[in-house]
C-alpha cells in the first residue's frame, strides 16, 4: 500500500466526522496481539489506546517494519459496539441472514463484527472460526494471503498428542515423530485478497492469514439456518470432549453435569441452556414476522430486526423449519434432558408447538 492510501485509511479512522470526533482523540482501548510471540497456539494480547497503536504503526513502518515491541496486530476490535449507528458499512445481502449477531445484539452482550488492522508481516495463526461460524472479510486497504484447508484436513496438521499446529508453514511439521500425519496433508488453497475484495470462509475450514501489506479489514462471523445443524453437532462434540476430560470425577462430584456445561461455555462461549435461548429468540423473531404479515391486528406491534423484512417471508419460514429440526433433535438428546427444566421458558415442547402453529397458519 502506498503512503497516500495508508494516510487516507488512517484519516478514515481519525477523521473529523461528527461521530468520529472521539476516534481522533484515539482514546479507544483496542486489543492488540504480538505476532512474534506464541502463547497456547495464539498470540498474547494486550489492550492499549488506539492512539498508541497508530503511533506504534507509524514508527514501525518508518523503521522498515521492525520495532523493539515486535510485530503488533490490532485485531478483534468490536468497533460496531462502540459506534452502533456509524453506518460505515452495510452487510452484503448474501451475508445478511445472521443468527449469531441477531442473538448477541438482542441480549446486548457481545457481537462478532470486528475491525483488524496491522502492518505488513502481521499474521493470524492456524485456526477455525468460533462455534463453526462462517466468516466474511473485506479489505478496506492492503492485501491478505489466505491459506485455507477443507474440513477434515486439520487432522493431518495435529501433533502426536492431538494438538493443532500453530503455523502450518513451520518446518517443525516435517518432523515425522512430532507430526506423523503431515505427509498425508494436501496443499492448502491459497488466495490473495486485494483491496476492496471480500472473501467468504465456509464453516469448519481451517485457515492461516498474512497481511502482505499494511492492511485494514472488516471481519465478520455469522451463522444461520444453513449451518445451525453444524453448530449443534459441534456443541455436542465439544461437550463430549469435556466429559471425557473430567470423566473420572463423574461419580465423586456433585453437579458434574453442570460443571461440564460450565466448561463447555468457557471453551465455546455458549452452553446448552444459552443455545436453547438462542434458538428461542431466532424462532420468536420469525414468528413475529409471519404474524405481522398475516394481517392479525393483535400483531401490529410485533417487533423484529429490520433485516428480516428485507430477507422476506420464505426466509422466515425456512428458518423456522431449521429451528424446528434442531429443537426436535435437542429433545432426544440425553445431556439436554439433564438441564434444569425450570430454567427453560417456555418448555421446548411448547416452543415447538408455537412454531408448528404459525407455519400451519401461513402455509395453509
Ligand atoms: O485477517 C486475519 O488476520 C484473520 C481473519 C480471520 O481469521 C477470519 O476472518 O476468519
Ligand atoms: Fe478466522
Amino acid at each position: 500500500m502506498d503512503e497516500e492510501t495508508l494516510k487516507s485509511a488512517l484519516v478514515f479512522f481519525q477523521s473529523d466526522r461528527p461521530s468520529y470526533g472521539e476516534f481522533r482523540k484515539g482514546d479507544f482501548i483496542v486489543p492488540v496481539a504480538n505476532c512474534d510471540v506464541k502463547e497456547y497456539n495464539a498470540n498474547p494480547k494486550q489492550n492499549i489506546p488506539l492512539r498508541d497503536y497508530l503511533n506504534y504503526w507509524r514508527e514501525h513502518r518508518e523503521s522498515g517494519y521492525s520495532s523493539p515491541q515486535g510485530c503488533l496486530y490490532m485485531k478483534d476490535w468490536h468497533m460496531h459496539r462502540v459506534f452502533p449507528d456509524h453506518g460505515v458499512y452495510s452487510t452484503p445481502l448474501f451475508f445478511q441472514s445472521d443468527w449469531l449477531n441477531e442473538y448477541w445484539d438482542s441480549i446486548q452482550l457481545d457481537d462478532y463484527r470486528f475491525v483488524y488492522m496491522g502492518p505488513k508481516g502481521s499474521w493470524t495463526p492456524f485456526h477455525a472460526d468460533v462455534i463453526r461460524s462462517y466468516s466474511w472479510s473485506a479489505n478496506i486497504c492492503g492485501r491478505k494471503k489466505w491459506l485455507l484447508f477443507p474440513p477434515g484436513e486439520e487432522e493431518h496438521l495435529k501433533d502426536r498428542s492431538g494438538n493443532l499446529a500453530y503455523d502450518v508453514q513451520s518446518t517443525v511439521l516435517q518432523d515425522k515423530d512430532h507430526y506423523p500425519k503431515y505427509s498425508q496433508c494436501s496443499q492448502p488453497i491459497e488466495v490473495v485478497q486485494n483491496v476492496g475484495e471480500v472473501i467468504f470462509v465456509p464453516s469448519g475450514w481451517y485457515h492461516q492469514v498474512y497481511n502482505l501489506e499494511d492492511t485494514i479489514s472488516i471481519n465478520h462471523n455469522w451463522l444461520n439456518g444453513c449451518s445451525i445443524d453444524i453448530m449443534w453437532q459441534f456443541l455436542q462434540q465439544e461437550l463430549k470432549a469435556v466429559q471425557e476430560e473430567i470423566r473420572e470425577w463423574e461419580n465423586h462430584m456433585e453437579g458434574w453435569n453442570q460443571h461440564c456445561q460450565l466448561l463447555l461455555k468457557s471453551c465455546t462461549g455458549i452452553n446448552y441452556h444459552e443455545f436453547y435461548s438462542f434458538l428461542k429468540i431466532i424462532a420468536r423473531n420469525r414468528i413475529a414476522v409471519l404474524e405481522a404479515t398475516s394481517g392479525d391486528s393483535a400483531a401490529i406491534h410485533s417487533t423484529f430486526p429490520a433485516e428480516l423484512s428485507t430477507l422476506g417471508l420464505c426466509h422466515s419460514v425456512f428458518d423456522l423449519h431449521r429451528t424446528e429440526d434442531v429443537l426436535t433433535s435437542m429433545l432426544t438428546n440425553e445431556n439436554f434432558g439433564m438441564l434444569d427444566s425450570d430454567l427453560l421458558d417456555p418448555r421446548p415442547e411448547d416452543l415447538l408447538d408455537e412454531i408448528k402453529e404459525i407455519k400451519d397458519a401461513v402455509l395453509s
